[in-house]
């Protein structure tokens, strides 16, 4: 298990580690497999993880022997905007991660001080539908300790990743709900490996919702959205490759 920082994340870990029948190590073997699984249809793989898996129990962590030599990168490695360019160029002394939407206090937070916030540091695997997979450590602030600075209104439902990268000029975004976004490893992780998070990975800031997919691991993120609805953001399935790809929004491992 893993270092907790915060006494107020451990009230959510219930004993019954769930997730049984689903959670065993070597079930992503076959990556591949994964996507045609989770292709049956949304709501009923979402309904049926529901119903088997506990959304609250944690994705398996791993000792420091286990971390992959290599991780490799995916994805855009290097956003092509200018003001991305002039961030890195800067150390990303300028850049802020903007927080709104549906919150009842909008924040802009530099890096410092969200490095500054409560830290949780977790081991896990990540596992790309392309049938890759590799185990590292994740430093960084609870999603939800953000969520609560912003203070969510009632309607806010998802929370949305806007991220610096585009494909052809479409925005790479992500989104989730507000489960996950509470989930306990849900973080907005600075760092990797023991330093800060490289370009190539996604700095300054990338998100970790480790019961899912590598597609819903939204790097570059600049902006976390809440919203009460995902019609109207990007062609409205929820992110870049739930619109372009029909990649299914809950990619639940
Ligand atoms: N902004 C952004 N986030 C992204 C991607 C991307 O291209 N852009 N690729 C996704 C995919 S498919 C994977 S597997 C992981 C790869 O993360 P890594 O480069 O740290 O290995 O990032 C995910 N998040
Ligand atoms: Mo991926």
């Amino acid at each position: 298990m893993t270092l907790l920082t915060r006494r107020g994340l451990i009230g959510s870990l219930g004993a019954g580690a769930g997730g049984l029948l689903l959670s065993g190590c070597d079930r992503i073997v076959a990556a591949p497999s994964v996507k045609h699984v989770v292709g049956i249809g949304e709501t009923l793989t979402m309904r049926a993880q529901r119903l088997l898996t506990n959304r609250s129990a944690l994705a398996r962590e791993f000792p420091a022997s286990d971390m992959s030599p290599v991780f490799r990168t995916n994805g855009n490695t290097m956003p092509q905007s200018e003001a991305y360019q002039a961030h890195v160029v800067h150390r990303f002394a300028d850049w802020r991660l903007l927080i709104d939407g549906l919150v009842r206090r909008p924040q802009s937070l530099s890096l410092a001080q969200i490095r500054a916030m409560p830290t949780r540091t977790q081991i896990t695997r990540h596992d790309c539908v392309e049938g890759w997979s590799a185990i590292g450590k994740w430093t960084g602030v609870p999603l939800k300790l953000l969520i609560d600075a912003a203070g969510a209104l009632p309607a806010a439902r998802y929370v949305v990743f806007h991220c610096a990268d585009d494909f052809d000029g479409d925005p790479y975004y992500e989104s989730i709900d507000l489960i996950d976004a509470h989930h306990p490893q849900t973080i907005l992780a600075w760092g990797m490996n023991d330093q800060l998070l490289s370009v190539g990975h996604g700095a300054p800031l990338r998100l970790r919702v480790e019961r899912q997919l590598g597609y819903k691991q939204a790097k570059y993120v600049m902006r976390v959205e809440l919203a009460d609805s995902l019609d109207n953001i990007g062609s409205g399935k929820g992110g870049y490759w739930e619109d372009s790809a029909d990649y299914q929004w809950y990619a639940g491992i």
